[in-house]
Order: C-alpha cells, then sequence, then structure tokens
C-alpha cells in the first residue's frame, strides 16, 4: 500500500481535520390570499426565482389551491434574501402577498 494511503489509529480517533461543510438549506414558501392577481403572483415567480412561465403558473396554481408552495429551496442568506425581495415587491404594489422560509 502506498505510504499516503496508511491511517495510523491516532488518525482514526481523532475528527477530520477539513471538516466537511453541508450547509442548512431552507425552504422559501409562498402563502396564498384572497387578493394578490394571479397574474401578479406569475411575475413575481419569474421575476425573483428565475422561473419560466410554465413552472411559475405551477407555483402559482399550487399556492393558490393549497394554501402554499415552495418557490426553491436555499442556503440561509440567499432564502432571507429572496423572501425580503417578494416582501419588498408586494408592498411596492401594494398586494398582501406573504412569503415565508422554513427549515428543509
Ligand atoms: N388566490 C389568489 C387569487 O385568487 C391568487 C394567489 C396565488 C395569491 C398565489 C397569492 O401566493 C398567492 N387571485
Amino acid at each position: 500500500m502506498a505510504d499516503e494511503l496508511k491511517i495510523s489509529s491516532q488518525q482514526l480517533l481523532t475528527e477530520p481535520k477539513v471538516k466537511e461543510k453541508k450547509p442548512k438549506l431552507y425552504k422559501v414558501i409562498l402563502l396564498n390570499d384572497d387578493y394578490t392577481p394571479m397574474e401578479y403572483v406569475v411575475i413575481l415567480l419569474r421575476k425573483i426565482f428565475n422561473k419560466s412561465e410554465s413552472e411559475a403558473v405551477n407555483i402559482m396554481l399550487m399556492v393558490h389551491k393549497k394554501g402554499s408552495g415552495i418557490c426553491g429551496i436555499f442556503t440561509k442568506e440567499i432564502a432571507e434574501t429572496k423572501v425580503f425581495k417578494v416582501l419588498k415587491m408586494a408592498k411596492n404594489d401594494q398586494h398582501p402577498l406573504k412569503c415565508i422560509m422554513e427549515p428543509e
């Protein structure tokens, strides 16, 4: 066996030097309401979540029928930014659209 492949008993007992980085992920979820126009939700999903027309329509209809729907899964900082952008855009356009994030 080549030298570099040998593992000493000490090495087996200690933590790996290079820690695996597995960031926690968060679902960004859109919530239904009775007032925000369907076309507006589709525009927002295309703009903020880079969805195609058909993807955006499917997510919007899921939210409309089931009460909520997942727009995407992101690391914490990106998810926070997405939620912030949704709430800012909806508020600016005077729609009561709500968006939350949840650990995956
Ligand atoms: N329920 C809304 C309507 O009938 C449409 C809608 C869909 C609103 C998704 C919000 O996140 C939403 N106009």
